[in-house]
């Protein structure tokens, strides 16, 4: 028992996605499937989408990416997902199975802070979205 125990501990270290106070995961009971290794410093910062939930952009989690990187968004769950930057016009649909990438953040986003949702999971509680800072 002490070993699952342990093993359970590290996967929601790994992924910042722990029980704890993660405002995304009111998965009445479901277990997340899909995890995500920490995200490295440099190369394209790559946002994961599962049912339904953004890794790698908690809300709780400052997550500052500078404007030189490719940003890249994959969905890995089974539905439909939506990537819509709050106050600009963009509103991306990403299949299961498909992603997309901006080669440089900067092109797309100015430095600033920005919030994201999913425009088809905004009824679950609190919507799917998070956020992230585009800096210099
Ligand atoms: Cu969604």
């Amino acid at each position: 028992m002490a070993v699952v125990a342990v093993a359970v501990v590290t996967l929601g270290a790994m992924t910042g996605c722990g029980s704890g106070g993660d405002p995304g995961l009111d998965n009445h009971g479901v277990t997340l499937r899909v995890e995500t290794p920490p995200q490295p410093t440099s190369g394209p910062f790559v946002v994961v989408a599962v049912d339904n939930h953004f890794h790698d952009i908690h809300y709780q989690e400052r997550n500052l990416i500078n404007e030189n990187r490719p940003f890249e968004v994959k969905n890995e769950g089974e539905n439909l997902h939506n990537f819509t930057v709050v106050g600009t016009n963009i509103s991306i649909d990403i299949k299961p199975g498909h992603e997309f990438v901006w080669p440089r953040l900067g092109n797309v986003l100015k430095p600033g802070n920005y919030r994201v949702i999913c425009k088809y999971h905004t009824y679950v509680h609190p919507p799917m979205g998070g956020h992230f800072t585009v800096t210099p």
